[in-house]
């Protein structure tokens, strides 16, 4: 049977180097979480949402697809690197906190970028994004009805010295919700077409 739609959402992957980086701090931090207030991501998910664009229809997928290729396709490659730990309230639930890795470097880049992404699929039909985009990484989402969560912001190996990235393309993702924690796939990539790490001088 044909699919009909998809939970999908515009992303940042992040490279391998990193993701072990947050995988061991996710290990220290799931350590400090003696009452398990955290429900902790899975390492090999983590990613920077540029937007979420919840169901959508399978049959608009080229369009946006093809909305996504003109956005990266004008972009220049830039770098981040992995910021300091922090909180705070979750977007679905004003009850939920959320524990992240802020983003630093080259993060104007990041904002038009997502700014971008936005106006493309405003365009499309979808929702405007009405909140300031915050660079970040999500680490886990406090469990329902936790009241106190102890402080997950101090980590003596954070943030690491050599967590710099470089960022060449952007991905939409399809995210599979699943009891034990979403699963998340890569429908398609759009690279960047001017990324200085692979210009040549004239
Ligand atoms: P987050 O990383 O900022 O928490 C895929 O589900 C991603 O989309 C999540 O990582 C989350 O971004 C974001 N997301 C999920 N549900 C959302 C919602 N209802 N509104 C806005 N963003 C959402």
């Amino acid at each position: 049977m044909q699919e009909r739609s998809f939970r999908a959402f515009v992303a940042i992957e992040i490279p391998d180097s990193i993701r072990n980086m947050i995988s061991a701090l996710i290990g220290r931090l799931r350590e400090r979480d003696v009452t398990n207030c955290v429900r902790w991501v899975r390492p090999e998910g983590i990613h920077v949402t540029l937007k979420f664009l919840g169901d959508t229809p399978a049959v608009k997928e080229r369009v946006i697809e093809s909305a996504l290729e003109s956005t990266a396709a004008i972009r220049q490659g830039f770098d981040l690197s992995l910021g300091p730990l922090g909180t705070f309230r979750s977007r679905r639930g004003a009850r939920d906190q959320v524990v992240w890795v802020g983003l630093s470097s080259e993060t104007a880049q990041l904002l038009e970028l997502a700014a971008d992404v936005d106006r493309a699929l405003v365009a499309m039909g979808f929702p405007m994004e009405t909140r300031p985009f915050t660079p970040h990484l999500t680490l886990g989402r406090t469990n329902r009805g936790v009241r106190s969560v102890p402080s997950f912001t101090e980590d003596a190996a954070w943030p690491p010295g050599d967590g710099a990235f470089h960022v060449n393309h952007l991905s939409l993702m399809e995210s599979n919700l699943r009891p034990d924690g979403a699963r998340y796939t890569r429908r398609a990539i759009f690279p960047f077409s001017r990324s200085p790490r692979i210009e040549r001088p004239l």
